[in-house]
């Protein structure tokens, strides 16, 4: 079958793939963007499971590129709803004419750098080829559904869905026994709308979970109109920011106010509710006795919500420190505990030993359910580039690369695949931010490295090994002078996918210290990266 020749491969039609596609049409370059779903969204496009929205504001979770992009489109919500930025990326793809160069129903099985070619060799599930000088991932970080390996699943008698492969046609709950494993972010946005549509709700948590009131709530005339006349402002913070939110964090150490001022700001940042919670104290995430303040003040919020006593100690999370596992926010999740249609199961305690024809079965017994909801998360960050079966120079695997843990530079580049960029790759700060603002960033600093290659008349780039080691020990730096680490579970580490290697994936530096470290490099003349001719 022959090939389809272009500048560039892109594989995903999410956030990133559609703006790395315009960006480089804008560049004069030829792209094509395989995408394996049949429409555009990644993230949004997969995960519609009840309750699906998003923890950020739906006004700054959204493309900065585009002034009349950001001025015309309206959001109905404080927080977006996955149909909503479905519906926002769907606009963005037919606004910026965008389909004619994305193959929808394509899904990227391998990709090999051709050392004599000097060009990548990509193919699809369907056999199809493409060949192109650059090929750049926009395969998202929480995109392989974790579905764990439990006994017994294939003999389940009713059916079951992972939270990020839930069917299009939505799925009847009503009247049904649900059992729902997991308490993350989707577990927590998933469990109250589900207890309000089944017959009984049993949530199966392995590790209890802080969870922040996200105080949803239509968005105001007022407040959009605030919005748009702000909306410069809003950018620059965003992007001058730890974390990508257009918030800072409070300069003031939790240690240094007494009880009741401290108090006082904890209730003051719950009742707005939302991730701004995170930036209460400068320290939260520096200082074990800083953080313990916010986790006992969310404690004692779980014990005062939750009616039943025994049912409160097992929500109260202990085993790690507010905020290093991704925090969750919410809409009457622990209130939903004092409905008398749902149960919780301590699968710490009692862990899940089968799943049966008729449930599942933990060490104290069986749970008669009709449908399981695995809210297991995501094989995250490595999982979806692994995923493709992706050969750099010299033939060498990056699963064979990455089998210690991944590694690169800057998180867009791995050394021994030239001219192949990793948008949100690990090593980069994106999970730990606002992630179109990272998008943004990472396809304008590869848009303008391709550019710069042109412009020099060089047509390979590569992340030398010593620039490579160097960013591995600041991304391991920069973690330990954090708590995030100590999260043992966390996706974060790997440590939600068994067998996989721990090591502390995102750059936990700030967003705004990596986007100085992106620039700095862009404007030496990309030191640490072999820019060659063939
Ligand atoms: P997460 O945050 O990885 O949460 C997954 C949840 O599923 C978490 O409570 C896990 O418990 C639980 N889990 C995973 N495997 C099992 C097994 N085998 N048995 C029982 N429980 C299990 O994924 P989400 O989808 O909620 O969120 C992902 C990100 O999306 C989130 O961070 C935001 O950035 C948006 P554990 O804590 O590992 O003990």
């Amino acid at each position: 079958m022959g090939r389809t020749e272009v500048d560039v491969v892109v594989v995903g039609a999410g956030f990133a793939g559609l703006y790395m596609l315009h960006r480089l049409r804008g560049a004069g370059l030829s792209a094509a963007v395989l995408e394996a779903g049949d429409g555009v969204g990644g993230t949004w496009y997969w995960n519609r499971y009840p309750g699906a929205r998003c923890d950020s504001e739906s006004y700054y979770y959204s493309y900065s590129f585009s002034e009349e992009l950001q001025q015309e489109w309206e959001w109905t919500e404080r927080y977006p709803t996955q149909a909503e930025i479905l519906r926002y990326l769907e606009h963005v793809a037919d606004r910026f004419d965008l389909r004619r160069d994305i193959r929808f129903g394509t899904r990227v099985t391998q990709a090999a750098f051709d050392d004599d070619t000097g060009r990548w060799d990509v193919r699809a599930e369907s056999g199809e080829r493409w060949s192109a000088q650059f090929l750049v991932t926009a395969v998202g970080c929480l995109s392989a559904a974790n579905i764990p390996r439990i006994p017994g699943l294939d003999g389940f008698g009713g059916e079951w869905f992972h939270t990020g492969r839930w069917p299009h046609e939505g799925v009847d709950l009503a009247g049904k026994r649900v059992g729902v494993v997991g308490t993350g972010s989707t577990g927590i946005q998933a469990i109250p709308v589900i207890a309000e549509q089944a017959a009984h709700l049993t949530v199966f948590q392995r590790t209890a979970n802080y969870s922040i009131p996200a105080r949803n709530g239509p968005m105001t005339r007022e407040f959009a109109a605030e919005v748009k006349a702000g909306y410069a402002d809003i950018r620059a913070r965003q992007r001058a920011s730890t974390n990508g939110h257009p918030f800072t964090i409070s300069p003031t150490s939790a240690l240094a106010v007494t009880d009741e001022e401290r108090r006082a700001v904890y209730e003051a940042a719950w009742e707005r509710g939302g991730l701004r919670f995170r930036a209460s104290f400068a320290d939260l995430l520096a200082d074990r006795a800083a953080n313990d303040t916010a986790s006992d003040f969310i404690r004692d919020k779980i014990r005062g919500i939750v009616h039943d006593p025994a049912t409160a100690e097992k929500l109260v999370p202990l085993d790690h420190p507010f905020a290093t596992k991704r925090p969750p926010i919410d809409t009457h999740y622990f209130e939903t505990y004092n409905r008398p249609n749902v149960s919780l199961v301590d699968v710490g305690a009692t862990p899940i030993e089968e799943v049966t024809a008729t449930g599942v079965r933990t060490s104290d017994g069986e749970h008669e359910l009709d449908v399981i909801v695995f809210a297991t998360g995501f094989d995250a960050m490595t999982g979806p580039l692994l995923g493709i079966d992706i050969r750099g120079a010299g033939g060498v695997a990056l699963r064979d690369r990455w089998a210690a843990g991944p590694v690169s530079y800057l998180g867009l580049q791995v050394a021994g695949f030239p001219n192949l960029f990793t948008i949100t790759g690990p090593g980069s700060p994106s999970v730990l931010t606002n992630m179109p603002t990272s998008i943004e960033q990472h396809v304008d600093w590869i848009t303008d490295a391709v550019e710069h290659l042109r412009e020099e008349g060089v047509d390979r780039m590569e992340a030398t090994t010593a620039a490579q080691d160097a960013w591995v020990a600041h991304v391991n730096e920069a973690a330990a002078r954090t708590l995030l680490p100590e999260a043992g579970t966390s996706w974060y580490l790997g440590a939600n996918v068994p067998g996989k290697p721990r090591v502390f994936m995102p750059y936990a530096g700030g967003f705004a210290a990596y986007v100085r470290a992106c620039d700095e490099v862009a404007a030496d003349g990309y030191p640490g990266f072999e820019l060659t001719s063939r």
